[in-house]
């Protein structure tokens, strides 16, 4: 199903990659074009969707069963979903998401070895249908993305995790980005800040070349 009014976009990647760096960045860029946007990310978005949200991310003594975990995803997003990103493309508004279900296929899938048909199950029933128009997967080998990520103090439960693990959810990354050409834009994001948000840049003025002569 195409999105039937505003566009919607993703941004991916492992830790410390640079998501939160560059989303100020691509919405100047969304600014500059007169787009009219809402700003939002996942898990959360929403009062309930961010509420599981801090379930997720805290770091529990108790083990946190692989498919509780792939369903509070789902929860959030489902609500996440019908509260704020349905309603705003339908009303012609652009959405720029922090993570969607990419993620989910990333870190529950690859991550956690939990099954792609599982997944897509879920998708179905809560997307139907309904995918971003663009994502844009931030990718730096895991060490680096580890070294700046750890700059930032406190873990969470998902930044806990050892290296294979991320090792495992950049593979998922790339996979699907190879499988989705259509709808992924890598970036390298192992260079300069610079020169990461020029190769944003780019892709982002093809983008709303296509979509806003559209
Ligand atoms: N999760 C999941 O498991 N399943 C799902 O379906 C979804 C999510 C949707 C929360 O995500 C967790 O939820 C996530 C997966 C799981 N795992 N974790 N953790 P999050 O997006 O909130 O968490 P995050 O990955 O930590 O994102 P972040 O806060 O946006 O961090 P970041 O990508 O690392 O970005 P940053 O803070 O902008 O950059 C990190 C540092 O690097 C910072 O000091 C920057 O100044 C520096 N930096 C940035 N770019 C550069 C360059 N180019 N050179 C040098 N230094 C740089």
């Amino acid at each position: 199903m195409s999105n039937p009014q505003g566009c919607f976009i993703t941004l991916e990647g492992t830790e410390g990659v640079g998501k939160s760096t560059n989303l100020a960045f691509i919405e100047s860029l969304l600014a500059d074009a007169g787009v009219s946007y809402a700003l939002t990310r996942e898990p959360g978005g929403t009062p309930l969707a961010e509420e599981l949200r801090e379930m997720l991310l805290a770091p529990r003594e108790e083990t946190v069963a692989d498919d509780a975990e792939l369903l509070m995803v789902f929860a959030a997003r489902a609500q996440h979903l019908q509260a704020v990103i349905k309603p705003a493309l339908q009303a012609g508004q652009w959405v720029l998401c922090d993570r969607f279900t990419d993620a989910t296929f990333a870190y529950q899938g690859g991550g956690r070895g939990l099954d792609q048909s599982l997944i897509l199950d879920l998708e179905q029933r809560v997307q139907k249908g309904l995918q971003p128009d663009l994502t844009l997967l931030l990718d730096v080998p895991v060490e680096i993305g580890l070294a700046r990520a750890a700059k930032r103090g406190a873990l969470d439960r998902f930044e806990q995790e050892q290296i294979g693990f991320f090792e495992r959810v950049r593979a998922a990354y790339l996979q699907r980005a190879k499988n989705q050409p259509e709808r992924f834009a890598v970036i390298d994001a192992s260079v300069t800040l610079v020169e990461v948000q020029e190769q944003i840049a780019k892709v982002m003025a093809g983008f709303l070349k296509r979509h806003l002569s559209a």
